[in-house]
Order: structure tokens, then C-alpha cells, then sequence
């Protein structure tokens, strides 16, 4: 695949773009949003453009490699011409226009980039998704969404094409193979020919970029809405303080293309200042690969979940003392004191917290030159007003239980999605007084710092996952041994946290042996549903707690397996 692409060495892009006063030195501050932005020509091209007048070091812009020894290394310029080729490739054969929904669904290869890119260039909004999605998540998905278009590779091009003629809205679809697929387009054939000469639309702050699904206690998950603010927000002063990269530096994110993670971490955050993104295609995670290549690369910046540095941790390899690391960054789920401590004696650097959801990219962290608290999620980052707030919306005072909520009143902050798609009623519910409620519990000190405590409510987070419970019940629900279940968090010591079902099973199958049913159960949850969902724990029960009502009591579950009962 990338061998091809690698062949394709664009001639140097003729730059149309407009001159900028630099990212470096940036033209808006936390709190003037500008009526129009666009990442690829304010930020992209500007960096071609320095390129190009040699004011960039050698460093590519994305230097990726697989476990085969394949490696692509495209400046910015090649940046550029070829997402200005995919831009003509989503307007043209695509017939996609600007505001039109795209699935990207694909796993860390170099063409998520230049399709995200190339949404970008011609306002198409893209919609991440993550390749662990099963046929029944992408019908989902397609169906809500009404996409137009879904990029994909050959592993789920018949998972696709078996829910396709359910998908109305759907027109195109673009694969990224070595080889043809009936009823696909060739994405790989098409950049070779599409022009590289395309006009950035001049998308206003406020249009549509992108949509993340993600999970809630109850339903299916729902479409979290962005504009291209999302992407401003990597640009603002005190977002840059966070990272402080360089045009020198090179970050590896490891997060799936699928999450807002890899979108702000693995997109805005390095490429806005300019620096290297490294990749590694990891179709298998394997600590081990990881550091491997943290030794043999000049990685600067690492971002990655807490049970990525876990499972590191639990490699027990003598030395880790990697030669260029200098930084490391980490979110998703909670990480540890002694996690901290332990990552600090054996590399010698600190892992600096961050946190965030789909709804909000990165809100609050621990920056570069901050002192560090162990155990806080660090302070928030500006122009995000963050507050702990009781249930009506009122500030608590410091060291107060509370929710998260960060301040939309009487100005919504740049960077904060726009609402759930289709869904007034839910984005009214996260609307608490003059705040967007998190949903997530935690203290402040009267430092500003913010303690996290856990949810308000039944979501799991798994090993960086957001999981909602209904989703794994209905999964459970459609096996015959299944009478009913109740799906909590539960603690793990690699993972932070798991999955874990309670089963009362209908009569027939009460005498199975129960180990053979727990690995079926499992299995079944992995075909049905996106397969980090499954249930890594289950316990067969004769009956669930329940209200007088018949509402299952998941919190006194949960309580129970974190040992608060
Ligand atoms: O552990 P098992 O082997 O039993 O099962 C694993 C996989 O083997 C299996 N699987 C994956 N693809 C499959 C499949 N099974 C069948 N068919 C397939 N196509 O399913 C299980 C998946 O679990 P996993 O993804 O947790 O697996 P793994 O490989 O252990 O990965 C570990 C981590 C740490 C790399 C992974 O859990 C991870 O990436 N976690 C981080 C997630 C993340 O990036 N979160 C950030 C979200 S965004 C956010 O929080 C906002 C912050 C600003």
C-alpha cells in the first residue's frame, strides 16, 4: 500500500496559499476566535510554504512505519499535494460537497491523514471510526449519520458492502488496497491521477469538521458534533504551552484513528507546530514493539493511555531509559501515583496527565513547565472556563465533590463541540446552568488543580475506552443462554478497568460448564459489537438487584467489585 504511495514523490506542490504570520507566533489569542479558519491552508500550507522559503528543519511532517520495515516520509509539501489530490478525488468522482458526511474508517495508515485532510480542504466532515467496528456498528453509523461516502481498507470492505443497500445515503466507496474491489473506488489509483491543484474552501470557525461517536449509559452512541474550532483550539497560546513542540520534535500518539485522541494528538497538536508525527501502523499492540521502537526512533513527545505505559511498566525490561524521549502525555482513563512514580524511577521522565472527551478534545492537563501533583488531572486550558459544579450548575467551592463542567455562558468556548447531531434532547441535558456538565466527578483545589474521582454515572471506562453498558447488555441479550445482565466497571491491574457482565442464564443452559460459556459469551459479544467492548469478566448470578421499579441497581455492582460495599 504504502510502498505505491511512497513511489508517487509529488513534484513540489506549487503553493497558492496566502502568506502567514505564523503558527509559531500566533495571530489569535485564547479568546479571539476568528470568523474563518481552516487547519490545512492556515496551518498546512504555511508550513509548506516555510518549506519551501527553507525556514522548516529536514524533519518530515508524517514519518510512518510498519512492523514489515515498510517507511513513508512526506514533508509538508508532499503534505499537500497529496491531500489537494484526495480533495479533488472527494469533490470529483466522489461527488462529495462541502458539509456532505464521510466514514473514515481505517487503521494507521498514511491515507487517514491525507482523507482527513482532504475533508478539510473541501469542508466534507469527516467521522472517524475505529476498524474494531463490526457490520452491525457501520450500519449503525452509516445509517445515522446519512454518509455519503466511507473510506475503509479490504478487511471491512465486505462488512460494508454487507449493510450497504441499508444505507441509502450512501454513494461512494473509496478503498485503500493493493488491489481492486468490485464496486469500490481505488484510492490508491485515483491520487496518482487526481490534480494537485485545489482551492481550500474558506471554511468559517463555526462550520462543520468532524463527528466522533461515542458512548453513553443509555442507547446507542451518539454523533458528537465539531466545527473546525476544534482545530483552532491546537493553535491558541495556552493550548501550545501544553506540548511545547517544535518544528524539531517528533510525537508519536499512539491512539487509534478512530478517537478524538489521535485527531488532536496525532493531527492538530503536532502538525500546528510544525513538528514530525510519527506513526507506527501497530495492527497488533505489543508493549514490547512499543518499546522497541522508542529506542530506535528519535521520538521526542510520546502521547498514549495509561495502560500503554502499564503495560510497558509490566514488561519488566531492565533498562528503559530511552535515548530521545523527553516527554510523555496521557489520557483517557486514570492513571496511577504509583504509575507515575514507577514510569518517573525507570525512564527518568514524568508522565504529564491530560484529560478530555470526545464532546471537548483536551481539557485540562498538566503542562511542560508546571509543577506536577500526582494524581491531578493538572489545571484547565484556556479558553475552557473549567469548574466543579454541583447539579443546578453552581460553583463549588475548592476540595468540593463535583462535576466537571466547563463554562458555555455567556460565551461557548472555542474547541467545545457543537451539540449531538440529530439529538437536542440529549445536548440539552449536558447543558447544567451556565456549563457543558462532563459528567465526570472531581475535586479543585484551590490551586486550580482537578482531582478526578470517576463518573456520575454507569459508563466504563476500560483501558482508555468510554464503554456504555447498554450496549454490551444488548450484545449479551442476543445470545440464547442469556436471560438478562447487568454490564459495570470493574478493576483490572493492567487494564485500569474492564468490562465486566453479570449473567443470570436462561434454565436450558444453567448446567453448561460455565467456562466454556464465559469464553462463548465472549466471543459472541466480540462478533457482535466492536470487540474492546466485550466483557473481560462475567459471573453467572440467579438474579440482578433491582429497584421496586425493575431498574437494575448497576451502581451497587459496581460498588461491589471496588469493594465500597
Ligand atoms: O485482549 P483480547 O485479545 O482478548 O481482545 C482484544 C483484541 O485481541 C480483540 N480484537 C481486536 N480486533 C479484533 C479483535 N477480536 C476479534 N476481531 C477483531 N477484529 O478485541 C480486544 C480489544 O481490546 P483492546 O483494544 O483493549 O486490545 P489491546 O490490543 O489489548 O490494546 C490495548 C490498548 C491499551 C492499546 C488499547 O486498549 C487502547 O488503545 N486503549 C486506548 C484507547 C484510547 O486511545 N482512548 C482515548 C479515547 S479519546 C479520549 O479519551 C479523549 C481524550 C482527549
Amino acid at each position: 500500500v504504502h510502498r505505491s504511495l511512497r513511489a508517487l514523490h509529488p513534484a513540489p506542490a506549487h503553493l497558492g496559499c496566502q502568506p502567514l504570520t505564523g503558527v509559531g507566533a500566533p495571530r489569535w489569542s485564547d479568546h479571539d476566535m476568528p470568523k474563518e479558519f481552516n487547519f490545512a491552508s492556515d496551518v498546512m500550507d504555511y508550513w509548506a510554504q516555510m518549506e519551501k522559503e527553507g525556514k522548516r528543519g529536514p524533519g518530515p511532517a508524517l514519518w510512518w512505519i510498519s512492523t514489515q520495515g515498510e517507511e513513508v516520509k512526506w514533508n509538508f509539501r508532499d503534505m499537500r499535494d497529496l491531500s489537494c489530490r484526495v480533495a479533488n478525488i472527494l469533490t470529483g468522482p466522489c461527488s462529495l460537497q462541502q458539509g456532505d458526511h464521510l466514514a473514515l474508517i481505517l487503521p494507521r495508515v498514511p491515507e487517514w491523514w491525507l482523507v482527513a485532510l482532504g475533508c478539510i480542504r473541501t469542508g466534507i466532515v469527516f467521522i472517524p471510526g475505529t476498524t474494531q467496528l463490526t457490520s452491525k456498528d457501520i450500519l449503525y453509523r452509516l445509517q445515522v449519520s446519512n454518509a455519503k461516502a466511507i473510506v475503509t481498507t479490504d478487511s471491512l470492505a465486505p462488512e460494508v458492502d454487507a449493510v450497504a443497500s441499508e444505507c441509502p445515503a450512501l454513494k461512494s466507496k473509496l478503498l485503500v488496497s493493493d488491489h481492486s474491489l468490485h464496486g469500490w473506488l481505488d484510492l490508491q489509483s485515483l491520487i496518482k491521477s487526481a490534480s494537485p491543484e485545489q482551492t481550500c474552501i474558506k471554511s468559517k470557525t463555526e462550520d462543520p469538521m468532524t463527528i466522533f461517536f461515542t458512548s453513553g449509559t443509555t442507547g446507542l452512541p451518539k454523533m458528537v458534533k465539531h466545527n473546525h474550532g476544534l482545530a483552532l483550539r491546537s493553535y491558541l497560546p495556552t493550548c501550545r504551552k501544553l506540548m511545547q513542540l517544535k518544528t524539531s520534535d517528533v510525537l508519536w500518539c499512539l491512539s487509534d484513528p478512530g478517537w478524538i485522541l489521535a485527531t488532536v494528538g496525532a493531527l492538530f497538536e503536532p502538525w500546528t507546530a510544525g513538528s514530525t508525527l510519527f506513526i507506527h501502523h501497530l495492527p497488533q499492540f505489543d508493549p514490547k514493539v512499543i518499546i522497541k521502537v522508542l529506542f530506535e526512533y528519535p521520538i521526542t513527545h510520546c502521547i498514549a493511555a495509561p495502560t500503554v505505559f502499564r503495560m510497558i511498566l509490566q514488561q519488566k525490561v531492565a533498562n528503559l531509559r530511552f535515548p530521545t524521549l523527553k516527554f510523555c502525555f496521557t489520557g483517557g482513563e486514570s492513571l496511577l501515583i504509583q504509575e507515575f512514580e514507577q514510569w518517573k524511577k525507570q525512564t527518568g521522565i514524568l508522565l504529564h496527565e491530560i484529560y478530555g472527551q470526545s464532546e471537548s478534545g483536551i481539557t485540562c492537563g498538566v503542562f511542560q513547565e508546571m509543577k506536577i501533583k500526582p494524581g491531578s488531572l493538572g489545571k484547565a486550558i484556556s479558553p475552557f472556563d473549567v469548574q466543579i459544579i454541583d447539579d443546578k450548575g453552581n460553583v463549588l467551592p475548592p476540595n468540593t465533590e463535583g462535576n466537571i463542567g466547563i463554562r458555555i455562558k455567556p460565551t461557548k468556548p472555542v474547541g467545545l463541540f457543537m451539540y449531538y447531531e440529530n439529538n437536542p434532547q440529549k445536548t440539552a441535558a449536558v447543558e447544567c446552568g451556565d456549563f457543558y456538565n462532563c459528567g465526570d466527578k472531581a475535586t479543585m483545589d484551590a490551586e486550580g488543580y482537578i482531582w478526578f474521582l470517576g463518573r456520575s454515572d454507569d459508563l466504563i471506562n476500560a483501558s482508555g475506552y468510554r464503554i456504555g453498558p447498554a450496549e454490551v447488555e444488548s450484545a449479551l441479550a442476543e445470545h440464547p443462554a442469556v436471560a438478562e445482565s447487568a454490564v459495570v466497571s470493574s478493576p483490572d491491574p493492567t487494564r485500569g478497568e474492564v468490562v465486566k457482565a453479570f449473567v443470570v442464564l436462561n434454565p436450558p443452559f444453567q448446567s453448561h460448564d460455565q467456562d466454556q460459556l464465559i469464553k462463548e459469551l465472549q466471543q459472541h459479544v466480540k462478533t457482535v459489537t466492536a470487540p474492546y467492548k466485550y466483557p473481560r469478566k462475567v459471573e453467572f448470578v440467579p438474579e440482578l438487584p433491582k429497584t421496586v421499579t425493575g431498574k437494575i441497581k448497576r451502581a451497587e455492582l459496581r460498588k461491589k467489585e471496588f469493594g465500597q460495599m
